[in-house]
């Protein structure tokens, strides 16, 4: 995948980059992330890529022309992409959003920074992205999210220690807990299921833990969910357990 990301901060992304999976991935030409600055794209001396709001306000806003001038022309080097601005104002990210987005040839990323970008420079663009419900200082922390999410996906890059398809969020369930050496730590003790080997036990426990631990937690996936009838049942039966009280933990989950 050909990651071209336009920003006024293209050193942001270098260290991230050459650590972990993004620095593997890489390596075994399964990523390129092009930089670019976008002050490159300027024509006057000082290089400038905001400006104070028509109308008023607080804050500059960036100029249009060194946007998209900086999109023409990297469009124009390579296959087609997606551009893809991440604003504050686009739709939510998602699992599913990334999948989507890992089966692309190329993605082009723009940052914006200061209170916003130009309204015009949207009829640029092919979408609108933010990354969640929580004020950043600008794009690029959110570009790196979506490099993240996105590459992870990309077939090769997580070798066969780990198959995207069955994680967390893909059957739209919180991952069941983890657990590993001392048998013992301070006093807390592993569940003892899964010191006995049965696997068949193990499976159903982690399943029911994982069902469980998203109804607590974020009852808002299960809408969503992959879940059996009987799952749907016994979660039926652990909000009637719970009553109108919202209390939480009734024992019901192990
Ligand atoms: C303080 C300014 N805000 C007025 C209410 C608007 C605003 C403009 C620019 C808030 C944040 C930003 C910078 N953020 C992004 O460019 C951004 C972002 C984010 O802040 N949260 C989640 N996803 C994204 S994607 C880009």
């Amino acid at each position: 995948m050909l990651i071209d990301v336009i920003t006024i901060f293209p050193e942001f992304f270098q260290g991230p980059l050459d650590v972990g999976m993004m620095q593997r991935a890489r390596e075994k030409g399964l990523l390129q992330v092009r930089l670019w600055q976008l002050r490159d794209f300027t024509r006057d001396r000082h290089r400038t890529v905001d400006d104070t709001p028509y109308g008023g306000g607080a804050g500059m806003v960036m100029k249009p022309e060194p946007l998209v001038e900086a999109l023409e022309a990297v469009r124009a080097q390579g296959p087609p992409g997606r551009a893809i601005l991440l604003t504050p104002q686009g739709r939510v990210m998602d699992q599913a959003w990334a999948q989507e987005r890992a089966k692309e040839e190329r993605l082009i990323l723009l940052c914006g920074r200061y209170e916003g970008v130009d309204e015009r420079v949207r009829a640029f663009v092919d979408e609108e992205l933010s990354v969640g419900d929580y004020v950043l200082t600008g794009g690029e922390y959110a570009a790196l999210i979506v490099i993240d999410a996105v590459t992870r996906l990309v077939p090769g890059v997580l070798g066969s220690s780990a198959s995207p398809v069955e994680e967390s969020f893909s059957d739209g369930l919180l991952e069941y807990p983890q657990y590993t050496r001392p048998p013992v730590f301070r006093g807390m003790e592993v569940p003892q299921v899964l010191t006995t080997g049965n696997h068949q036990e193990i499976a159903r426990w982690r399943r029911r833990q994982a069902l469980y631990r998203t109804w607590q937690r974020r009852p808002d996936l299960l809408a969503q969910a992959s879940l059996t009838p009987e799952e749907r049942a016994l979660v039926e039966r652990w909000r009637e357990a719970q009553g109108p009280s919202q209390e939480k933990g009734n024992g019901s989950e192990g």
